[in-house]
C-alpha cells in the first residue's frame, strides 16, 4: 500500500510541470496575436497621389472602425517605398495601416483591387 502511494506521487510530480509549461506557452501566443491585431488596421480607398520622393501617399479612404475613423482624404507615410511599387493615382486599393504613436500612421501594405 505504501509503495503504491509513493509511485503515484512521483507520477503526479512528473506530469505537473509539463502541463504548466504548455498552458503558459499558449497564453503568451494569444497575447502576441492580440497585440498584432490591435496595431494593424485594414481599410479601402482610392489613391490620389503617390510621392516616392518623400515616402508619402494620399488616399481617400472609407471608414476604418478599428481606428474610430470616418472616411476622409489624407496622407499616409510608408517606411519603405517598395510598399508603393506599382501604385498609381485613380486605383482602388485595400491597405493596412499601423499606429506607432500619436499621429504616427504608416501604411505597411497597399494592394490594388481587381
Ligand atoms: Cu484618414
Amino acid at each position: 500500500m505504501q509503495r503504491t502511494t509513493i509511485s503515484l506521487s512521483i507520477l503526479l510530480l512528473a506530469t505537473a510541470p509539463a502541463v504548466t509549461l504548455a498552458g503558459t506557452h499558449s497564453h503568451d501566443m494569444n497575447r502576441a496575436e492580440m497585440h498584432a491585431s490591435a496595431r494593424s488596421h485594414s481599410g479601402q480607398g482610392v489613391v490620389n497621389k503617390v510621392d516616392l520622393q518623400s515616402n508619402k501617399v494620399n488616399l481617400t479612404h472609407g471608414p476604418i472602425p478599428s481606428l474610430g475613423w470616418p472616411g476622409m482624404t489624407m496622407g499616409f507615410k510608408v517606411k519603405d517605398t517598395a510598399v508603393l511599387q506599382g501604385i498609381k493615382p485613380g486605383q482602388r486599393v485595400t491597405f493596412e495601416v499601423v499606429n506607432e504613436g500619436p499621429k504616427q500612421y504608416f501604411l505597411t501594405r497597399i494592394t490594388p483591387q481587381k
